[in-house]
């Protein structure tokens, strides 16, 4: 996210104006086929039944049962938001209700003075990471009209909400987020399906994915901030085709189709996407800039891709559905 800043960017053409996502997100213990958390008590259901009530439906129609709701609006340049969350897990969901493609990532201040305006100050005087600031996730680049979501665990702080997309840091989408002590929220993560490591340079997924739901756990285990966004190939575009209109200024919409993603975090920081996958060719880029060289992850070698195979009846259905896109 951070080559989205279009002043300091080294190489604009890497900037990345690209990373569409809409991930729909909902509640693990709604997701289907992935069943409830065997250790869960009594205890922890009338505490799930109790915040439910407080946190009030998902974006999926659904309950995130639990799980506080941080809900973001974004138009041209700015947020829609409340003030403050309760400490613990959060489920963000960004909804743009405008007409360019925006992003609402959470960084956290380290310091006791840090503000949404003071942040934006320093990506004016091109500072892409300023010092009293982590990356902690949120919620990626989202098509307008679209909503897109994730879970990560916010500590009791002060916070910003950004996007860095073109220029609409600057112009004004940077929001305060205070996130308050509260003993009530959920602290116990989704239940994970699968577990994708972020490295200096590389993913390493556990298992390879099937179709179906499901609930991606993503940890930072590098020494530099990652991210990535995972992308559906088209018929006729890939991976490269990616690269290529990235190289291209990212003009309109991208060639492939964007299914998830997480942000940017932070060495240390984990956050949680729920992916609905179907069979088709698939890549996960990081376009966060390194620290040696500026050049983005993915050139040296922080990208893969893989693919899901249809069940064996379904072959020749999918073969004839692929035009269809998602
Ligand atoms: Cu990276």
């Amino acid at each position: 996210m951070r080559s989205h800043n279009p002043v300091h960017s080294v190489l604009p053409v890497f900037r990345l104006a690209t990373k569409l996502i809409f991930i729909r997100v909902c509640a693990w213990s709604e997701t289907p086929g992935i069943p409830p958390r065997p250790s869960m008590s009594m205890r922890g259901l009338a505490l799930i039944a109790l915040l439910f009530v407080e946190a009030g439906a998902s974006s999926c129609g659904s309950p995130a049962k639990g799980t506080a709701e941080l809900r973001i609006t974004a138009d041209e340049y700015g947020y829609h938001m409340p003030d403050s969350v309760p400490a613990g897990l959060v489920h963000i969901t960004l909804r743009n209700v405008g007409r360019d493609i925006h992003e609402a990532l959470l960084v956290r201040f380290t310091d006791t003075i840090g503000t949404a305006a003071a942040y934006a100050d320093s990506v004016r005087a091109h500072v892409d990471f300023p010092s009293n600031a982590e990356d902690v996730g949120g919620a990626g680049l989202t098509l307008p009209g679209d909503s897109s979501g994730v879970w990560i665990q916010l500590a009791a702080g002060r916070y910003a909400v950004v996007c860095w997309k073109g220029d609409h840091l600057v112009r004004g989408m940077a929001h305060d987020l205070r996130v308050v002590v509260s003993d009530e929220g959920r602290r116990d993560p989704p239940r994970a399906t699968r577990q994708l490591t972020l490295m200096d340079f590389a993913f390493a997924l556990d298992t390879p994915f099937t179709a179906g739901r499901h609930v991606l756990h993503v940890r930072n285990i590098g020494s530099e901030v990652h991210e990535g966004d995972i992308f559906k190939a088209t018929p006729t575009a890939g991976l490269r085709e990616y690269l290529a209109w990235i190289d291209a200024g990212d003009p309109g919409l991208p060639p492939v189709t964007p299914v998830g993603g997480f942000g940017d975090l932070h060495p240390g920081k984990e956050a949680w996407v729920d992916l609905d996958l179907k069979p088709g060719r698939y890549f996960i880029v990081c376009q966060v800039p390194a620290k040696a060289d500026k050049r983005p992850h993915y050139q040296h070698g922080m990208v893969t891709e893989f693919s899901i195979d249809a069940p064996p009846g379904e072959r020749g259905a999918m073969r004839a559905g692929e035009d269809h896109g998602t």
